[in-house]
């Protein structure tokens, strides 16, 4: 057995089995770029679900993470630290939003959305005590804690997992009409993704967010939009609400926060509901830690600096125009914003699976999602010759 057969072998007999990866054991990343414990070479084409939009191991972030560890680690926020209010500042200028709570994973930021909107009911909107609902989308994906899965609609998620978190109303995503006859006297918020990723990049009918925004304003319900995946440059835009021309009261954002160095995700809010959690009522030991931070704020610094966002948008028409040009039998559509981009298959193709692992063999990793969809979102920071490499394997396999 070779290093990558035994590693696997070690993961097999040790490690719960609630995952079934590609049988590619990574040893180093640099830039788009991965490679195995056998040596070859990888285009990352799924970049950690976007949280290494910046590219692997990003010179900047490293030292910026470096210089810090060596200096102060975490404080909790028993007490305060000297890079915190930096966070606060850079992320305030850079979203416009008026105040931010941070948090670790995805999923936190959700369920401290989730406990604000709630509180801000009651105190605020005067919803009855208990009583607060909110509207979710079917086929979501936010996240794996116990409230959340308790509203997801995909039965791998959510079954076995009861008693459920009660609280939820769920509607089909991209129906405004649903969503308007959903809203009643008790409901808070809206939690809704910008595109579905887990879904298979699904994007909502033109005008949809527009109308949700209108109806949350004339209905004083919070806008939650989960961009913990379309946010920072995914799409090309910092945050997807922009293509919508739309502002969310709460907007939540993680992963490529960090690089995909550390987790670290943040609630930002522009409204009232983030004022109502009090001392003693929310927190994390880790949330807010100087370590987080200084990742955090050089994450953000070479998006913005390095083009990131605008290269997002360039590549992405230019990929997207590519997979459009494939000509195969086996795809039924190729749909996209920016770097979030999938390919769905026929599905007398066969499974995307096995697509991918012949993208793999051909030196470019992707992602199934939901049997029939390969999913595309290499880091923001591709080339041009990179992608027409890319679109020549992806042919060379689909066609
Ligand atoms: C896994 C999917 C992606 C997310 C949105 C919150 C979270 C996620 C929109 C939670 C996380 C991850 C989790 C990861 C797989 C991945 C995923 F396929 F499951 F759906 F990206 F598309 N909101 N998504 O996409 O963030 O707590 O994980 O930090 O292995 O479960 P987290």
């Amino acid at each position: 057995m070779n290093t990558s057969e035994k590693l696997i072998a070690t993961e097999q007999r040790l490690g719960a089995n609630n995952y079934k990866p590609l049988d590619v054991v990574l040893t180093r990343g640099e830039g788009v770029h991965v490679w195995d414990t056998d040596g070859n070479r990888y285009l990352d084409c799924l970049s950690a679900y976007s949280a290494v939009n910046q590219g692997h191991c990003h010179p900047k972030i490293l030292a910026a993470m470096v210089e810090q560890a060596g200096r102060l680690t975490l404080t909790s926020r028993a007490f305060r630290n000297d890079q915190l209010a930096y966070l606060y500042e850079e992320l305030a200028a850079l979203t416009g939003s008026h105040k931010i709570l941070p948090m670790n994973s995805g999923a936190e930021a959700v369920e401290t959305a989730i406990k604000a909107v709630r509180k801000w009911g009651y105190e605020v909107k005067g919803v009855p005590e208990g009583k607060a609902e909110i509207i979710v989308c079917a086929d979501n994906f936010h996240g794996r804690t116990l409230s959340i899965i308790s509203f997801s609609t995909d039965p791998d998620a959510r079954t076995g997992f009861g008693p459920y978190t009660p609280g939820f109303r769920t509607i089909p995503f991209g129906d405004a009409g649903a969503f308007e006859a959903a809203i009643n006297s008790n409901t808070v918020a809206a939690l809704i993704e910008p595109i579905q990723g887990e879904a298979g990049i699904i994007i909502p009918p033109a005008g949809y967010f527009t109308r949700i925004r209108e109806l949350c304003t004339a209905n004083n319900v919070t806008l939650i939009l989960d961009e913990i995946q379309t946010g920072l440059g995914r799409t090309g835009k910092l945050l997807a609400e922009e293509h919508e021309g739309i502002e969310a009261d709460v907007t939540l954002i993680g992963k490529a926060l960090s690089g995909g160095f550390y987790p670290v995700s943040a609630v930002l809010s522009n409204s009232e509901v983030l004022g109502v959690l009090k001392p003693g009522q929310h927190g994390s030991t880790f949330g807010g830690n100087p370590l987080a931070c200084a990742v955090a704020r050089t994450a953000l610094k070479v998006l913005v600096e390095e083009g990131m966002i605008e290269n997002a948008a360039a590549m992405g028409d230019y990929f997207l125009e590519g997979l459009r040009s494939i000509r195969s039998n086996i795809v039924r559509d190729v749909r996209g914003r920016g770097l979030m981009m999938a390919i769905e298959l026929e599905p007398e193709a066969g499974g995307a699976r096995q697509y991918c692992h012949a993208l793999k063999e051909r030196g470019l990793l992707a992602k199934d999602t939901h049997d029939h969809t390969i999913r595309l979102a290499p880091p923001l920071i591709i080339t041009r010759e990179q992608v027409d490499w890319a679109v020549s394997q992806i042919e060379k396999t689909i066609s």
